[in-house]
């Protein structure tokens, strides 16, 4: 998927998710004292009150209850250009106007006054002692005011955390087929769950038949998170996958459950050999050198076939972000085409190019009639599907000249797509997408009609059915893991 410039603005969408940690199990780690409830809180997710909101929801919208004496684990990240900070006070009619002493010991981020910039994650945790009501609130001057704001209530009578968020969002149920849904679905489908940290293989009657990293996966030092796409390899053992704000991809041994390949140095941004910054879509091509759209280095990096870590080609060059030819400005998709070329999806210049790998030589360029496009696939029919990463979110298909054939869109309703990321074209000619910030997948009908839906609209999670943030999706070969 792709999304490109939004590294940094990604963070995603709300994310308050069910986890229900009791003592890490799995890790080793020494079990926590207190069972614990894991909050995201993303900071200016949305426009919503001016973009000063936690997870899309501002001046109390949003209410986490927790029964006395858990632990809650907040991890915070700024999606917003403006500084923002995060804490627990007591509730007051009156949202204070600048940080002051948390209501628990460690319930606040670092830079409480100034804010943590964009992109930012901080956890902290803390011990919710004391039953009564209580808000989360930022500590940068002003912006609490500003309907900063969401509840926390400390509760004698709950048995168990929950959210509620009002204006409640909530379409469609949760997992199982609905009746007389036929998915249009030929096989099972691969979902970057960036949002939970992990990628899933859904069956078509919705069963979780493959889970990366369950606990033990990964090894100690290894991390994986926010993975924005993944794709089955032609090989048929692997899944490769890059994780954008990691600026790392991998390879994943489907059978093994081990990261046996990675390029890029986690959580180190860079355009030196073996850095990458932002990467985007990685691939596998079937003669198994990886391409990547590597994209604040404005670059497409064609790789040796692992387990090498050498660069063949780089199209573009890095750091120079231009639209003229041989460069490339932000390129978020790098789709292999049939004939070994690639489809290059670019932010900048809002056009998809076919370009010869091995040359860098543009053939053409498809202008693409969207706001925000993002990862370009070639339909059978020799179009251009792309998707608008807005909200409302588009679909759209388009000849080489960049006229429309076919788009869908709705400004309102179930349908409206929020941030979608990719759309594949399935056999019989409808589309699989993921519908990032709606936290669904969906196949859409060529007659506009949501065939089949995993995750549940608006409503991010964990548990099975839910998705959160879904940003890459992929369709399982029929032959993939067959000898
Ligand atoms: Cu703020």
């Amino acid at each position: 998927m792709s999304r490109g410039r939004r590294a940094g603005l990604r963070g995603g969408v709300v994310a308050f998710s069910l986890g229900l940690l009791t003592g890490l199990s799995g890790t080793g780690a020494t079990p926590l004292p207190h069972p614990a409830y894991e909050l995201t809180l993303v900071a200016g997710q949305t426009s919503a009150a001016g973009g000063f909101n936690f997870n899309g929801y501002s001046g109390g919208e949003m209410i986490l209850t927790v029964p006395v004496g858990w632990r809650v684990v907040v991890t915070f990240v700024n999606a917003s250009v403006v500084p923002h900070s995060a804490e627990v006070v007591p509730y007051a009619a009156q949202q204070p106007d600048a940080a002051r002493r948390p209501a628990f010991p460690g319930a606040a981020t670092p830079s409480l006054d100034t804010g943590l910039p964009r992109g930012a994650r901080a956890t902290f945790s803390f011990v919710a002692t004391r039953a009564g009501m209580y808000e989360f609130v930022c500590g940068v001057p002003g912006h609490a005011v500003a309907g900063m704001w969401d509840l926390l209530i400390v509760s004698r009578a709950a048995t168990a955390p929950h959210v509620e968020v009002r204006p409640v969002r909530r379409e469609g149920g949760p997992a199982g087929p609905q009746p007389g849904e036929a998915s249009g679905l030929p096989g099972n489908i691969l979902i970057a769950d960036a949002g939970n940290n992990r990628l899933i293989e859904v069956t078509p009657d919705k069963r979780i038949v493959w889970e990366f990293p369950r606990p033990g996966d990964l090894a100690p030092g290894q991390s994986f998170l926010d993975p924005d796409d993944a794709f089955y390899t032609p090989g048929g053992r692997t899944i490769i996958t890059n994780e954008e704000d990691n600026h790392t991809i991998a390879l994943i041994d489907y059978a093994t459950h081990r990261i046996v390949w990675q390029y890029g140095h986690p959580g180190h941004p860079g355009s030196a050999p073996g850095y990458l910054n932002t990467p985007d879509d990685a691939y596998q091509l079937p003669q198994g050198r990886i391409v990547v759209a590597d994209i604040k280095n404005c670059r497409i990096l064609v790789l040796d076939p692992p387990p090498a870590h050498h660069i063949h080609r780089e199209l573009g060059i890095a750091g120079r972000c231009r639209a003229e030819p041989g460069f490339f400005l932000y390129p978020n998709g790098d789709t292999p085409l049939p004939n070994g070329h690639l489809l290059v999806t670019e932010i900048g210049t809002r056009s998809a190019a076919e370009v010869d790998p091995e040359t860098g030589q543009v053939l053409y360029r498809v202008p693409l009639p969207v706001r925000y496009p993002s990862d370009t696939q070639m339909t059978r029919a020799g179009h251009y599907l792309v998707v608008d990463y807005s909200r409302p979110g588009k679909v759209v298909v388009v000849t080489r000249a960049g006229k429309v054939l076919w788009s869908y869109g709705p400004a309102q309703g179930p349908g409206r797509l929020d941030h979608p990321s990719l759309a594949l074209e399935l056999p019989d000619g409808d589309f699989l997408l993921n519908d990032d910030y709606n936290h669904r997948v969906i196949v859409l009908g060529r007659g506009g009609r949501i065939r089949w839906q995993y995750g549940v609209t608006g409503v991010p999670g964990r548990a099975p059915g839910y998705l959160r943030l879904p940003d890459g999706v992929d369709l399982k070969p029929p032959t993939f893991g067959r000898p």
